[in-house]
């Protein structure tokens, strides 16, 4: 009778056990299975290190290994070695988390191991509606404080739509924010007086460097890099250069990859290789003079969001490759590059049939992915050899 007891109780902790466990899942990395994946140049396999994340968007690497995600939503989050963080991390901002809008990109300072400076991008209330703004704080005891707003988006506006919005250092030290026209106001892209429909650089600080290419030119924006960008949601430096690369969703067709040159004009609305949802004609015209032509563009859209170049160890054969992840067609894409030239690309992800949101090469040389849903994923891909 004892013994029966003994084994009754037993079997009743286990229940509880598995139930707590299955309550838990929804954070727990083990609730998605590793998955081996065959491609043209690498076998890997997928290891999902978090779940549970809502909408994340954007993920920087901490020298302790750690890695910060924001979510749209509005939370930073701390995933470990061993999962995320109970708590998100405190003192982010509040943000404007509607349609598109919300806790965007992150990114450490160059220097962030000596001064622990980190970078929001989000979409910030204000006079007139919502714009992109960019946050310096520092990151301490799983906190941010001596928060500064070293960028606003000017003029705020209606809508909830096209903010951008990713982060960028280049080789200099100075900092390359990307936004989108905000939806309805597609000819502002075209003008230098708004930031609507740019990238912008600016020091560290949020000052305007000297040698911008308006800076001092009556009627522009000073901290107005390029321009004509419809929304600008990847942007990376490609190794051995510094030129930082970025890619733009078009709308009906038409997303582009771009090489970021100062004072360039990339042609939104006035030319574009896509039509409007409705198939409206915007534009009659791909190419005008004084407009830059992508270095790729598709048709129909995949919907680009987050890229990298490959440059670690363990993947030799990416190696220079752009990764960029796609949301609409849901897959991760590699493209191969002869200079400035795309001569190949391949579709992998695929069979995952998730949105993916951002995609970044980690300082241990494998590629980390997020995939965009109300249970989003953070991924890593590992070879298999
Ligand atoms: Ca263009």
């Amino acid at each position: 009778m004892f013994l029966r007891w003994i084994s009754i109780a037993r079997l009743f902790f286990f229940a509880m056990a598995a139930l707590l466990l299955a309550s838990c899942s929804a954070r727990s990395p083990q609730a998605v299975e590793i998955r081996l994946e065959r491609s043209e140049r690498h076998d890997f396999r997928i290891v999902p290190l978090a779940a549970g994340l809502e909408h994340p968007w954007g993920l920087a690497f901490l020298p302790d290994g750690r890695i910060l995600v924001t979510e749209r939503e509005g939370d930073l989050r701390i995933v470990g070695p061993d999962g995320l963080a109970p708590e998100p991390v405190g003192g982010v901002p509040d943000v404007y988390a509607s349609g598109q809008g919300g806790l965007l990109d992150v990114a450490l300072h160059p220097d962030f191991a000596a001064n622990g400076l980190i970078y929001l991008s989000y979409a910030g209330r204000g006079p007139g509606g919502a714009g992109t703004e960019v946050v310096r704080a520092r990151f301490t005891e799983n906190s941010l404080k001596e928060l500064e707003v070293i960028f606003r988006q000017r003029p705020k506006v209606s809508g909830g739509r096209h903010f951008g919005s990713r982060l960028a250092f280049a080789p200099d030290g100075t900092l390359f924010i990307s936004m989108g026209d905000r939806g309805g106001y597609m000819r502002e892209a075209q003008s230098l007086a708004s930031h609507i429909g740019t990238v912008v650089r600016l020091n560290d600080d949020g000052s305007v460097p000297e040698d911008n290419p308006f800076a001092g030119r009556g009627g522009a924006l000073p901290e107005i890099f390029s321009y004509g960008h419809r929304n600008v949601q990847g942007m990376a430096l490609r190794p051995g250069t510094d030129t930082i690369w970025a890619h733009e969703h078009g709308p009906r067709g038409g997303d582009e990859v771009n090489i970021l040159r100062p004072g360039r004009n990339y042609g939104w609305p006035a030319i574009t290789y896509g039509i409007d949802y409705s198939g409206a004609i915007i534009s009659d015209k791909t190419a005008a003079p004084g407009m830059e032509q992508p270095v790729v563009y598709w048709v129909p859209s995949i919907a680009p969001s987050g890229m990298d170049f490959y440059r670690g160890d363990e993947f030799p054969n990416w190696r220079g490759n752009l990764f960029v992840g796609a949301l609409a067609r849901t897959h991760l894409r590699r493209l191969t590059l002869e200079g400035d030239r795309v001569v190949g690309e391949e579709k992998l992800l695929e069979g995952l049939e998730e949105r993916i949101r951002a995609v970044k090469q980690g300082p241990d040389g494998l590629l980390y992915v997020l995939t965009d849903s109300p249970d989003g994923q953070l991924l890593r891909l590992e070879p298999v050899r």
